[in-house]
């Protein structure tokens, strides 16, 4: 299934949805019309039972180089924009809608992921990264501060002092750096990229969906929550877990050693 998008493609196949910010000649960087398209594609995956992964990624040579800033005003006598409002209504829920999804997300950063771009990159649950590509947190280079949760993303991350550099000094952090840091999952050589993202596509698309889900909520919950908090939390999902199709399924697979048949529930 390919559903047709001015600024983006959504695609379809065997579970795994492939959503791509299409606007390479601005390197994919969002304006109103993209965010609105990205926001209806991430309410058609999530309510779509037979698509179980989302992979996000870029077309031509980067991922996404966050606000389009040509919808910017700058000359002396333009009205300045309320920079709030564009994260309340867009940068916000898109972080928010990517966190919440009850389905693995595959951040596929296939170049360079610049401002709100690579902080949508460091919202996806697993970050691989081309060779080629870089994180710049290029906000304070035009007088802004990380958004789309980057100060709650790169002191988690990599801590306070590599997130402070990252933030302060703006400078191209290579994927590869990026990987040994802990910012990203891997980071693997351009030609090996595609076959990379669409084997842990696949992975992930015949996985226990159900199981997925609550591992998102309960690892992006830790934070907040006191150690009691957290176990109550275990409990009460793997008690849900414990009823499921999929965790029979995984049992019984185990005990006649062989590999497990997921249906997602
Ligand atoms: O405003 C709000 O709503 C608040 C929220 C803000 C969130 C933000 O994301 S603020 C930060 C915005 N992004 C940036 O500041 C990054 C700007 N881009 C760059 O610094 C560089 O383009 C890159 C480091 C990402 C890549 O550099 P390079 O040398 O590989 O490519 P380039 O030549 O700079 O860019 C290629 C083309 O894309 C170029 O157009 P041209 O000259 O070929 O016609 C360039 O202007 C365009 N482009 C790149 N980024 C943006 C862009 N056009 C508009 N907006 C961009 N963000």
């Amino acid at each position: 299934m390919t559903r047709s998008y001015r600024h983006i493609r959504l695609d379809v196949e065997a579970g795994v949805a492939t959503l791509t910010l299409n606007r390479p000649e601005r390197l994919n960087s969002f304006n109103v019309e993209m965010h609105e398209e990205v926001a209806d594609a991430l309410a058609v995956v999530r309510d779509d039972d037979a698509t179980r992964v989302l992979v996000l990624t870029g077309a031509g040579r980067g991922f996404c180089a966050g606000q389009d800033l040509s919808d910017r005003a700058v000359a002396p006598s333009d009205t300045p924009r309320d920079l709030g409002e564009s994260i309340d209504l867009y940068y916000g829920p898109l972080v928010k809608a990517l966190r919440s999804l009850p389905k693995p997300v595959i951040g596929a950063v296939n170049g360079v992921a610049a401002g709100a771009g690579a902080n949508i990159a460091l919202a996806c649950d697993v970050v691989i990264a081309a060779r080629s590509a870089s994180f710049i947190q290029a906000f304070s280079k035009i007088g802004l501060m990380p958004d789309s949760a980057g100060t709650f993303f790169l002191p988690q991350l990599v801590g306070p002092a590599r997130a402070m550099g990252l933030a302060l000094l703006a400078e191209k952090l290579p994927a590869e750096q990026a990987e040994a840091w802990g910012l990203i999952w891997r980071c693997v050589d351009d030609a090996d990229f595609a076959a990379t993202v669409e084997s842990v596509a696949r992975q992930l698309a015949s996985g226990p969906t159900l199981a997925y889900a609550r591992i998102k909520e309960a690892i992006y919950s830790a934070k907040l929550n006191t150690l009691s908090a957290q176990l109550d939390l275990e409990r009460d999902s793997q008690r849900e877990l414990g009823y499921s199709a999929d965790y029979r399924e995984g049992v019984a697979a185990f005990m006649a050693k062989r590999a497990p048949q997921f249906t997602g529930k």
